[in-house]
Order: C-alpha cells, then sequence, then structure tokens
C-alpha cells in the first residue's frame, strides 16, 4: 500500500495507480480528520501558444500527474489536454463507499469539481443526520460520508496532481445547519437558492430566505463557490425553451440576495443550460440565451450545465446534445463545464457512464480549443434581435414583479415555471402561498439580548452585552469570546460515528468484501459487487415484441432482475436495437483466468527506421483453394493500417495461390517474409498447407533466410509453430502486431 510521511514523520495513506483505494483506510482516524484547506481553487491555465505533444493550444490548463487520455490519444503520444475550465462530475451512487471510488475514476479522466447528488428527501429532513446510511439516488450527506469523501479527495488530488472541489447541495429545511457542516467540513462549492426551496421543495418562503441569508454568509466564510438553481425551471417546465426570461429573472433574484448576504461575485456562479434539443433549431435558441445571460451578468460566475430536460433513454443522442451544449460553452464562455451522464434518462447514473459524460466534456472543449478566433459570434441579424428579445422579456417580467407587489406575491400568483414565454402566460406555473408550505410560521424574531457566540452568524448579534456580561474583550472574531467556534477550532467538533446499527457502511463493506478482499469479481455498474450488466442487441421484430423477446434472451442467459433500459425502432417491420440490463448470478475466481503473456508491439517510428534501413520485402497469399482476401488486406494495406505504412515492400499474390508460387515469388524478388492467410479448415487443409510452406522452404534452401507466419481466423501461434513457420496470428491481428514481430525477430536472429 502506498505511503508518505507527514510533517510529524508519521505514515500516511496514499495512493498508487496500480492499486485500489481503501476505503478502510479511509475511515480509520476519521474523527481525527481535518480539511486541508477550505475554498474553492480553479484550474491553473497555461498561457496562449502553449505546446503540448505536437501541438499548440489556446485554452488549456495544467497537465495533469496521472490520467487517462482519450483513447485516440495513443495517436498523438497519449497526450491528455486540460482544458481551461473546471469540469464536473455528478456522482450519485447511493453509497458513500462506492461514491469515492467513482471520484476517483472521475478525476483520472479530468474532472476536478465532484457533485455529490443528495438521497432523494434530504431537503426534508429538518436537521442533520449522522453516520453513512444508504440513500436513493445520491447519498445521504451527514459529516461522516462528507469528511470520509474530502478524506479520499485529498488522496485523489495528490494522486492526479491537480486540486479537487467537492462540492453538493445546501437547500431544504436544515440548509444552515447544512453549510455550518460544509464550511467545518472544508467543502468548496454547493447549491444554494432560496426560490428552490420554495418551487421544488414547498418549502415556506419567507423561512427560505431567511435561511438562505445565514447559509449564504457562512458559505462566503469558508469561501465556498455557489452555485443557484434556475437550471431547475428548464428541468421542470413543460415546454422547457420558454422560461429563458424567467431563467433571468431567477438568476438576478438569487445574486442581488447572496450579494446582500456577503458573497463576492466571483464565487457566485449562475447555473445556466442550454434550453432546448434537437429535433428543435436548438443552436438558434441555446446561443442567443447564452449571449443574453452573459451580457446581464458579466462579471458573474458562469456554471455550464448540459441540458437534462430532453434527456431520453438513448445514450448516443444525449451524447450529441451534450457535444452541442459544450459548443455553446466554447462560443460563450464556462467557468465550469457540468457533465451529466448520458444514462441519466435510462437509470441511476453507472460509473462507465459517469466517465463517458466526462469524457464528452473533455473532448469537446479540447476539440473547440480557439474556436473563437476562427469564428466570431455575429453580433447582428437574428442573434442580436433574439438577445434583445429575452432581455427586454426578464427585463418585464422583473418589472411586473414590482408592480404586483414583489417576489412573494408574485409566487403566489404563479409567475414561476409558467410555460408562457414571458409576457405570454400558459397559466401552468407552479403556485406557493406566503403562509403555507413546510416549515411555514417558524420564523422566530432575534431578542434584543440575543446573541450567539459564533464568527460567522447572519443578521443581529448583540455582541457589546455579551461582553459585558462575559467581562472578555473581542479582539478578532466573536467566537474569541469562546476561544474560538467550530468553523476556527476543528477539534471542537464533536464528531459521531455511526447511529444505525444496520443502515451503514460497515454492514455494507462487509457483505461487499469478497469482492473488494478476494480473487472473486462480479461486473459492476454502481455498487462493489452489484453483478449488473448489459446486453446490446437487434431484434429483427416490432418494438413491442422485442421488449419481451429480449428480456426473454437476457432470462436464457441466467441474467437476475432483468429490465429493458433502451428500445429503438430501427424500422418498424425490419427490427429493433434493444438494451436489456440484468444481474449475473455468479462471480468468478481471477486466479481461474489464463492470461497469455503480453508482448508489447514495438513504436511504429522504429519499426520504419529498420524496414528501410533492410529495404525489407514481403510475399503475401491466400493460399490452397481460398477465396478470403479481406483478413490479408487487412494485415497490408495501408488504407487498414497494414504493414505498408511502416514501408515494407509488398508482393500480394491474390487468393487460391499454390505454396509453390509463393516460395518461387520469394525467391524472385528476394524476400525476407512470407505471409500466407488460410481462412478453410475443412479436412484440416490450413494446417496441411502451413506445413508445406516450411517443408518447401527448407527443400528450396531458403528456410533459414526467411520468416514464414500463416494468419487466419483458427489459426493460433502455437500450431503454426507446431508446423515449423516463425509465428502464427489469430483474429483480431493488426498490422502492428504483425511488424512488431518480424522486426523482434530479425534484430534477435541477427
Ligand atoms: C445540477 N443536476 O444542478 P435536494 N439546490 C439547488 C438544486 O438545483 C438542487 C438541489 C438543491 C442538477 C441537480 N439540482 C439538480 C439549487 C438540485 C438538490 O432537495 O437535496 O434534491 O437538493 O447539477
Amino acid at each position: 500500500m502506498g505511503e508518505i510521511k507527514n510533517k510529524n514523520n508519521r505514515k500516511q495513506y496514499s495512493l498508487k495507480s496500480d492499486e485500489k483505494i481503501d476505503v478502510l483506510k479511509i475511515l480509520k482516524d476519521l474523527d481525527k480528520y481535518k480539511p486541508r484547506r477550505k475554498g474553492w481553487t480553479w484550474r491553473k491555465k497555461l498561457p496562449k501558444g502553449t505546446k503540448i505533444g505536437q501541438f499548440i493550444y489556446g485554452q488549456v490548463s495544467e497537465d495533469l500527474k496521472n490520467s487517462q487520455p482519450l483513447p485516440a490519444a495513443h495517436y498523438f503520444g497519449n497526450i491528455d489536454p486540460q482544458p481551461d475550465c473546471i469540469i464536473t462530475s455528478e456522482i450519485a451512487s447511493g453509497r458513500f463507499e462506492d461514491d469515492i471510488r467513482r471520484f476517483r475514476m472521475a478525476a483520472y479522466h479530468g474532472a476536478d469539481h465532484i457533485m455529490v447528488i443528495r438521497t432523494a428527501g434530504q431537503s426534508h429532513f429538518d436537521g442533520l443526520i449522522e453516520g453513512t446510511p444508504e440513500g436513493v439516488g445520491g447519498v445521504p450527506i451527514t459529516r461522516k460520508q462528507v469528511r470520509a469523501s474530502r478524506k479520499a479527495l485529498d488522496l485523489i488530488e495528490d494522486e492526479v496532481g491537480r486540486p479537487i472541489n467537492f462540492h453538493s447541495y445546501v437547500s431544504g429545511v436544515a440548509g444552515p445547519e447544512i453549510a455550518v457542516l460544509f464550511n467545518e467540513e472544508g467543502v468548496n462549492g454547493a447549491h444554494q437558492d432560496p426560490q428552490y426551496n420554495i418551487l421544488y421543495r414547498g418549502i415556506n418562503m419567507y423561512r427560505s430566505f431567511v435561511d438562505a441569508a445565514e447559509a449564504k454568509k457562512i458559505m462566503a466564510d469558508a469561501k465556498m463557490l455557489q452555485i443557484d438553481g434556475a437550471h431547475n425551471a428548464n428541468a421542470t417546465a413543460k415546454q422547457a425553451w420558454k422560461v429563458m426570461p424567467e431563467l433571468l429573472v431567477q438568476h438576478s433574484i438569487n445574486c442581488a440576495f447572496s450579494i446582500k448576504a456577503g458573497m463576492p461575485k466571483n464565487l457566485i456562479a449562475l447555473s445556466t443550460v442550454p434550453p432546448t434539443s434537437a429535433p428543435a433549431p436548438c443552436i438558434k435558441i441555446d446561443l442567443p440565451y447564452a449571449v443574453a445571460l452573459r451580457d446581464f451578468f458579466e462579471d458573474f460566475i458562469f456554471r455550464a450545465q448540459m441540458n437534462t430536460r430532453y434527456m431520453e433513454s438513448c445514450t448516443r443522442e444525449v451524447t450529441v446534445s451534450h457535444t452541442l451544449n459544450s459548443l455553446i460553452s466554447r462560443l460563450t464562455s464556462a467557468h465550469l463545464q457540468s457533465t451529466i451522464t448520458p444514462d441519466e434518462g435510462r437509470n441511476v447514473p453507472w460509473h462507465y457512464n459517469s466517465i463517458h459524460g466526462v469524457n464528452t466534456a473533455k473532448q469537446t472543449l479540447i476539440a473547440l480549443d480557439s474556436i473563437k478566433e476562427l469564428v466570431e459570434i455575429k453580433n447582428e441579424g437574428i442573434l442580436k434581435e433574439k438577445v434583445r428579445e429575452i432581455k427586454e422579456r426578464a427585463i418585464l417580467f422583473l418589472e411586473e414583479i414590482l408592480k404586483v407587489g414583489g417576489y412573494f406575491e408574485a409566487v403566489e400568483q404563479g409567475f414561476f415555471v409558467d410555460s408562457g414565454c414571458y409576457p405570454e402566460r400558459a397559466n401552468d406555473g407552479i403556485i406557493r402561498y406566503k403562509d403555507g408550505g413546510v416549515a411555514a410560521g417558524t420564523i422566530i424574531k432575534r431578542d434584543k439580548d440575543y446573541f450567539a457566540p459564533v464568527c460567522c452568524h447572519f443578521g443581529y448579534n448583540n455582541l457589546s452585552l455579551a461582553q459585558e456580561i462575559t467581562g472578555k474583550r473581542v479582539n478578532n472574531k466573536v467566537c474569541d469570546l469562546i476561544d474560538g467556534c467550530t468553523l476556527c477550532v476543528h477539534e471542537k467538533i464533536s464528531y459521531i460515528d455511526e447511529l444505525d446499527e444496520v443502515d451503514n457502511v460497515n454492514i455494507r463493506l462487509s457483505k461487499s468484501e469478497e469482492y473488494r478482499t478476494e480473487n472473486r469479481i462480479k461486473p459492476e455498474v454502481q455498487w462493489a459487487g452489484d453483478g449488473v450488466i448489459v446486453l446490446a442487441m437487434f431484434l429483427p421484430v416490432d418494438e413491442r415484441t422485442s421488449h419481451f423477446a429480449s428480456l426473454e434472451i437476457a432470462r436464457k442467459f441466467g441474467l437476475k432482475e432483468t429490465e429493458v433500459v433502451h428500445k429503438q425502432i430501427m424500422h418498424p417491420a425490419e427490427g429493433t436495437y434493444v438494451e436489456v440490463k440484468g444481474m449475473v448470478p455468479f462471480s468468478i475466481d481471477l486466479e481461474e483466468i489464463e492470461m497469455p503473456e503480453i508482448i508489447p508491439n514495438l513504436e511504429p517510428e522504429y519499426i520504419e527506421s529498420i524496414v528501410r534501413e533492410k529495404d525489407l520485402k514481403v510475399v503475401a497469399a491466400t493460399v490452397g483453394e481460398d477465396e478470403h482476401s479481406v483478413g490479408m488486406r487487412e494485415i497490408i494495406d495501408i488504407k487498414h493500417g497494414g504493414i505498408e505504412k511502416f514501408g515494407f515492400k509488398c508482393y500480394y499474390l491474390g487468393t487460391s495461390v499454390s505454396i509453390d508460387k509463393v516460395i518461387d515469388a520469394a525467391i524472385e524478388v528476394d524476400a525476407k517474409i512470407i505471409l500466407i492467410s488460410t481462412i478453410i479448415t475443412h479436412g484440416e487443409i490450413h494446417r496441411i498447407n502451413i506445413r508445406r510452406l516450411n517443408q518447401l522452404a527448407v527443400e528450396k534452401g531458403i528456410r533459414d533466410k526467411v520468416i514464414l507466419i500463416a494468419g487466419g481466423t483458427q489459426i493460433k501461434d502455437q500450431m503454426a509453430k507446431e508446423e515449423g513457420l516463425d509465428a502464427g496470428f489469430g483474429r483480431g491481428t493488426k498490422g502492428i502486431d504483425v511488424a512488431s514481430f518480424i522486426i523482434r525477430k530479425l534484430i534477435k536472429d541477427k
């Protein structure tokens, strides 16, 4: 296990990229764990013109120490350029011990903002809860969960070499309590918007704003980044693009209130979202909206959320939408690019889909590097008109709020989340009443002698009276009167481990122990050992039949708890594409798995240098009575990544070529390499031809001068060697595999 020494020369747990994170080590001594820092951290941008690999970039930040580049990176020297803006990964496994592993995977791919979704219903808890219960669609936020997550992220940021921001939500009736918890435990960012409480959680309006003032003040003290909740109107409205004017209004209410509560503009983020998706002509709508927003809220932070409103179960469709969303971010601006997993429209997000989401953002942002130097957003025509129109509608909206008597009255009249584009009204807005909602009537005016000995508190606090009574003076902070509060003196926090004897991490870990500590594995998408896999299939039947047929197929595979997660008509009569998830009822023992030795391929440049130096010639043919030409062409043709690209001179003799002809050709052109392909295996003909190749090479006296290789779907290396050849290559072979073998053999035999 990785270990580093801390200041006191004590060994500390550290992560190594080839070892799993050990949740038990994270949990050890958690009661004493103190966050390294408080507050939000941005990426370190690199200057315009920075060279990474062979390319010049204009919008990148410092490289990671350890990371997983995009799949195509191996063509470009495995570079993994990091975009200049923060990338968010939303994590929602429901179990914090599994969240932690997903944090690590996401960070390794380039996420540095880990947003932990809360369990359904947490907004309605009227206080903090403790321990580590399991959640639904997210984790219950507790001190132990937060502290363990922050501790894990501290280790992960050391592993990847970049600070990682930890984020969750300050909403609900216990908002201020959560804010204190987050401040104490070094949580770096949170959603906070009283309008969210009111509209979506049915919490009393006045209580929501009073709580928000306190929560925002506490968040500001910890220099946390705040994200607002405006995007929820888009995610909720019946016709989501019609709430664009309202979104601007919601942003402005939360921004203004946050400033009043003591937050600096550069920590107030607008949760922006492109409001539509194709088949709407979305860029024509989303781009003017994005421009209008940036015009209005110039000095604030932009958190670009991906569209969640129009997500169906097709992950391809979602990925395209999200790519277009990132295009908007690049054409306008984004300090944070949020990601939503492409499977959120079909199930609770899965590990690998979280990573796909992060990669969609990373890939698109890097692909669009410096786009604004290539194209310009037109400041005329339809864009200008639309921008102006959205702004005017928003201003009129605000004016009408004032006219009817203010925000609270407007909510009572159903102004918000109405899917008529203001000033039109569809009269389907959310209505909440001033004296209604959760926790109505719970606001208590502070008495004259009210005093709270904490350094960070919104509103009236009778410090002078407190000083008089205690006889102590406050030099710096109010909490000096009690020698520091928990925001300042971490040791004063009383840490509660677990309260529930059944629903806790220890019990869960003991159940999954064999999949974490032994050689047994199960596939998983969400939790260790959940056993879930997906079967993807095309069935030549209509949609409805495909549903039941696919479940039957999954059942025959032995899968349990099967469910169709995606169906897509290819043609109403010709067939349907279906994805079925299910649980495998078995695990496998890694010790029983046979893995062939890995012989890494040589570098292409090196292969080429040897081929050119030696002027290597290859004679190739499909032999016997065999007309299959594709396999051999794949190995040879430059177009298919074949060996020609390394400079081999290839003499391809065609199909159904006799072994005699192959040998004669090799002698004639002085080829050092003979490649034969043989697919047909009837009557062991492939073996016979392979044997004959060797025999004839011996008879003609060239065996020691040529490398003999056979290939084909049924060919095995061992079998080819048994028949006297130098190598055999089977299904899936690439040109570089063959080229690497040839060069190694030549160099060794020299
Ligand atoms: C996002 N995927 O924004 P509950 N406060 C605000 C919110 O927007 C949310 C919560 C609290 C989206 C997540 N937003 C949706 C302003 C949720 C969550 O009540 O615990 O679910 O609070 O990234």
